[in-house]
């Protein structure tokens, strides 16, 4: 079994970056709060988030602190999710998800010029954001893109008329032989602060080029979705949240389509499982989380393991 990353903290949903030859880890900070255990991840009460970083996959890793704290959201409610970051133009970005004043989760942004923060949030959510989970991708020609949402606590299936209707809850899941709720996609614009062009739903189809339905909870998407490009195909991964998979599917274009190819780590020890994806010098590498250091699904702990391939591109599943 692979080792937890750091245990002085607790951390899960880590996103990994490769920014100047180091290797940047930006998860959730889990904490207690004795939020009652329920559907909704209530007992998920993020309040800040730490940055990890390291020279080289097995390094030492060194905890850089406080980078945003929700006290310094100016909008935000509560929660404070899985995010994720990128660089462009000499500045780096913070993306998380958190629940505004309302309780709806929105996706926020927040700047530094170091790649550990501090991060100063901006005063408003991103125009025109939904849901949790942000994960942001920046294809070979320069174009970045956020690839957002998870369904349950995350809310997307409030969405599903395009506006968020929070009003009735049990009702707002599609039926089981309904088509599955899709992640959402929508390239960046050049700053990097907004969203160039309005969020559209990701299809992800099976072999037989249809739509998973909801109730095929071992393929359909639920939260957690991350980007990677390979041998110019694009990988898009995911959970299937109460299955507690991680699956991947392949297309052509950022966009989608993209076509069910199989799982890529089978059941963590815990509820939630959420991953990406990163190259490092030359070699693929999964970071993920899961429950060892505390056996309690909201206090969970980061691990990294290699992501090995078949010669055709295919991903071998990983028994963790
Ligand atoms: O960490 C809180 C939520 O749990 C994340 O946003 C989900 O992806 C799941 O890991």
């Amino acid at each position: 079994m692979n080792k937890p990353l750091i245990s002085d903290i607790y951390t899960a949903d880590p996103s990994a970056h490769v920014f100047n030859g180091r290797i940047y880890i930006y998860p959730s900070h889990d904490i207690e709060t004795n939020m009652p255990e329920n559907d909704n991840g209530d007992h998920f009460a993020m309040r800040d988030y730490h940055i990890l970083s390291m020279d080289s996959i097995g390094g030492k890793v060194t905890d850089h602190g406080v980078a945003l704290d929700i006290k310094d959201i100016p909008w935000a409610g509560r929660q404070l999710w899985a995010p994720d970051a990128a660089f462009k133009n000499g500045t780096y970005y913070l993306y998380f998800p958190v629940k505004d004043k309302q309780d709806i989760f929105r996706i926020g942004v927040a700047t530094s010029k170091s790649p550990t923060g501090p991060f100063k949030a901006q005063h408003k959510p991103m125009e025109g954001s939904l849901s949790i989970d942000p994960a942001v991708f920046t294809d070979t020609d320069g174009k970045s893109y956020m690839y957002v949402g998870g369904i349950w606590g995350g809310q997307l299936q409030r969405w599903r008329t395009g506006k968020y209707d929070g009003s009735k809850p049990k009702e707002q899941e599609p039926a089981p032989n309904e088509e599955a709720v899709g992640p959402r996609v929508a390239r960046l614009s050049n700053d990097m602060l907004s969203f160039a062009e309005p969020v559209k739903e990701v299809k992800i189809v099976g072999k037989d080029g249809k739509p998973f339905l909801a109730g095929d909870n071992k393929h359909r998407f639920f939260e957690g979705g991350w980007m990677h490009k390979y041998n110019g195909k694009y990988y898009f991964s995911y959970s299937t949240g109460d299955t507690h998979l991680l699956a991947y599917a392949t297309g052509d274009s950022p966009y989608g389509p993209f076509t069910y190819q199989g799982v890529i780590m089978n059941p963590v020890e815990g509820w939630t499982t959420h991953h990406s994806i990163v190259e490092v010098d030359g070699k693929w590498y999964i970071f993920y989380h899961d429950t060892e250091l505390s056996g309690k699904t909201w206090l969970r702990n980061v691990k990294v393991t290699e992501l090995k391939r078949k010669p055709d591109g295919s991903i071998e599943t990983i028994n963790p």
